[in-house]
């Protein structure tokens, strides 16, 4: 077993732990990357010749890749996955949690011997900005040349990571084995005690991507508890007004609920005048400033995005960024080596579908699995904010939490303060989606979009919530949105996406004291004519007696299913937050008809 001359002798610790990973997984080479063009290269055309990858066409989608995964691993896999904390109550009732002597043992098991035959890529990667102080260093060892090439556009990675990281031995360490790609051999382990992140039997996303979920949410919200600042699942964008001033807001929704929509927003035509700027789409990280405010970085370097539902008229910048140097994974090939995924306009004929198979528009199977993705780099992206690499981050003036739900919560909502907000957070609910394996549709609590992601015992992440709000002088607004409202015959009433804009300008509003509200049981909601309706087909009042409309009986309900939730948290639940539950309740009791 050789390393390559990239080898970094002056850091003994990271070389003696790649030695010894390499003793147990046994490759028979290992490669060291260092991120260069020249690398890019002569992976892309290994992963071409040993079928991991297939090119597509290069004159309409130049250097863009094909990749197909295995049927059984489209997803992130919740039920496989673990925090291996040493006490079972710091995991919390939310999480899977394994004993890690268990885990390294079980793991271990399967990653002995798993690299026979194989190389064995050593990938540095930086999460964060060149020069932040909110930067974590990774490194991922992994088989897969997918792996690394996805990594290369999702992270800083190769000799950046490595500069920055030196001789310290202050890195995560990340292993990752496709093994046999066996789900009943699949698991994506968390040691946050160690530092260390173990996936095996997998080669899809979010397992790992190790960067992303495993290391930006689990482990940094874990560290961020320790350290006093938070990671979370929210894309961060830049709204600016007709008058130049620009707000960033953050938004937790949870997968595939919109957040790269949102990030990338075109203004309609009757809000000319406004600029988004996108600085995130997935993952935000967030310090309290100098100034008292709270600033926000984007850890990523690239969007893994859902495909199914973008074109041209939903997301325009989107489909502008994946035009070259663009990984799709499990969409449909065209016959002339372009892409397809339900949702895109031009309804090819036929096409290679992304089990593999011959594909005709008339067979009533889907082309692209509902959960398929581009990799895109970030720089691409037209709509990307000039701040996005700034290593201060933004100033962050409101968080939007926001879920799918087909009734109960309205179009938008104001929290009245930080501890309302954190419990509108807490008791959020949406609906299940295919991004991760299971069920499709079925309401359940997510809160603050954390419940796949949050590292430690949830009861303690809003108790640092809690925290948090108290240690900010000048704390966001915290809202709640809802663009997935349906009428009686399942359509959307709301038009989404662009018209999204309407909201956020009622919200900057609302942070700048000029919108007007309206006190509810559930938070306040925007005076009937305080929302810009230029422009849509929907009324006035539509939108009162829908879109905005608080039912009392819905809610009674919704609420006695939030408290079911909070009772399986137990005793580290903060007793704010069970206040805020009763304090809803009465006011949902007092309450009559609350129409707008
Ligand atoms: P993850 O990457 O899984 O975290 O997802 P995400 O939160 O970034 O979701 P994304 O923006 O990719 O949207 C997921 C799906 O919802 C896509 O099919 C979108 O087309 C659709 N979608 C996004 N925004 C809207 C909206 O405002 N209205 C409607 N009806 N659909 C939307
Ligand atoms: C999500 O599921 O929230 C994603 C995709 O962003 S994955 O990287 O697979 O987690
Ligand atoms: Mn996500």
């Amino acid at each position: 077993m050789k390393s390559t001359d990239q080898t970094p002798m002056n850091n003994k610790t990271l070389v003696a732990w790649v030695e010894e990973m390499a003793k147990l997984c046994q490759p028979d080479k290992i490669v060291w990357c260092d991120g260069s063009e020249e690398e890019k290269i002569r992976l892309t055309r290994q992963a071409i010749e040993c079928g991991e990858v297939e090119e597509l066409n290069q004159e309409k989608l130049p250097s863009c890749l094909y990749a197909r995964s295995a049927e059984n691993d489209v997803a992130r896999v919740e039920h496989l996955t673990f925090i291996c904390s040493r006490s079972q109550k710091d995991a919390g009732p939310t999480n899977n949690w394994m004993d890690p002597r268990e885990a390294y043992k079980k793991l271990g098991d399967i990653f002995r011997g798993s690299m026979r035959g194989r190389t064995m890529y050593v990938v540095p990667f930086l999460m964060g900005i060149p020069g932040s102080p909110f930067n974590k260093i990774g490194i991922e060892l992994t088989d897969s040349i997918y792996v690394v090439l996805n990594m290369r556009i999702m992270t800083r990675m190769g000799k950046v990571a490595l500069d920055e990281l030196g001789s310290s031995s202050d890195f995560t360490r990340g292993l990752h084995s496709k093994a046999d790609l066996r789900v009943d051999r699949r698991y994506i382990c968390h040691f946050p005690e160690d530092n260390t992140i173990w996936s095996v039997g997998s080669n899809y996303g979010g397992n790992v991507l190790l960067g992303k979920k495993c290391l930006a949410l689990r482990i940094a919200s874990w560290l961020g508890r320790k350290e006093g600042w938070m990671a979370e699942h929210m894309l961060i964008v830049g709204v600016e007004n007709p008058r130049g001033e620009i707000h960033y807001l953050a938004g937790a929704f949870p997968s595939a609920c919109g957040k790269t929509n949102l990030a990338m927003l075109v203004p309609p035509p009757s809000l000319r005048g406004y600029k988004v700027w996108t600085v995130g789409d997935d993952i935000a990280w967030l310090r309290i400033g100098s100034d008292g405010r709270l600033w926000a970085i984007n850890p990523e370097a690239g969007f893994f995005g859902v495909a199914p539902g973008t074109n041209w008229k939903t997301n325009p910048n989107a489909m502008a960024t994946i035009q070259r140097n663009t990984i799709f994974t499990n969409v449909l090939k065209k016959l002339d080596g372009t892409v397809w995924w339900e949702g895109l306009e031009d309804l090819p004929a036929e096409g290679i579908d992304w089990r593999g198979r011959p594909w005709t528009s008339t067979s009533g199977e889907k082309g692209a699995h509902p959960n398929s993705r581009f990799t895109a780099p970030a720089s691409q992206c037209p709509s990307i904010s000039p701040e996005w690499e700034n290593p201060r981050g933004v100033p962050i003036s409101a968080i939007i939490f926001g879920g799918r739900r087909a009734r109960v919560a309205p179009l938008v909502y104001q929290s009245f303060d930080w501890q309302h907000g954190v419990f509108v957070g807490a008791s959020m609910a949406s609906e299940t989606t295919a991004a991760a394996t299971g069920r499709v549709g079925v309401v359940r609590r997510d809160p603050m979009a954390m419940l796949p992601f949050c590292g430690y015992n949830m009861g303690d992440y809003f108790r640092h919530w809690l925290n948090m709000g108290r240690k900010i002088p000048h704390p966001p607004k915290l809202f709640h949105v809802n663009w997935f409202r349906m009428d009686e015959t399942g359509k959307f009433i709301w038009p989404g996406f662009g018209d999204n804009l309407r909201v956020l300008e009622w919200i900057i509003e609302r942070v700048t004291g000029k919108a007007e509200a309206v006190e509810s049981p559930i938070g306040y909601l925007p005076k009937a004519n305080s929302i810009n309706l230029e422009g849509l087909n929907i009324s006035r009042e539509k939108l009162e007696s829908t879109l905005l409309n608080i039912d009392l009986d819905d809610w009674i309900a919704e609420a006695e299913s939030q408290m079911e939730f909070f009772n399986k948290i137990g005793d580290t639940l903060p007793q704010e937050i069970l206040q805020e539950h009763q304090k809803l309740l009465k006011r949902l009791k007092r309450g009559t008809s609350v129409l707008v």
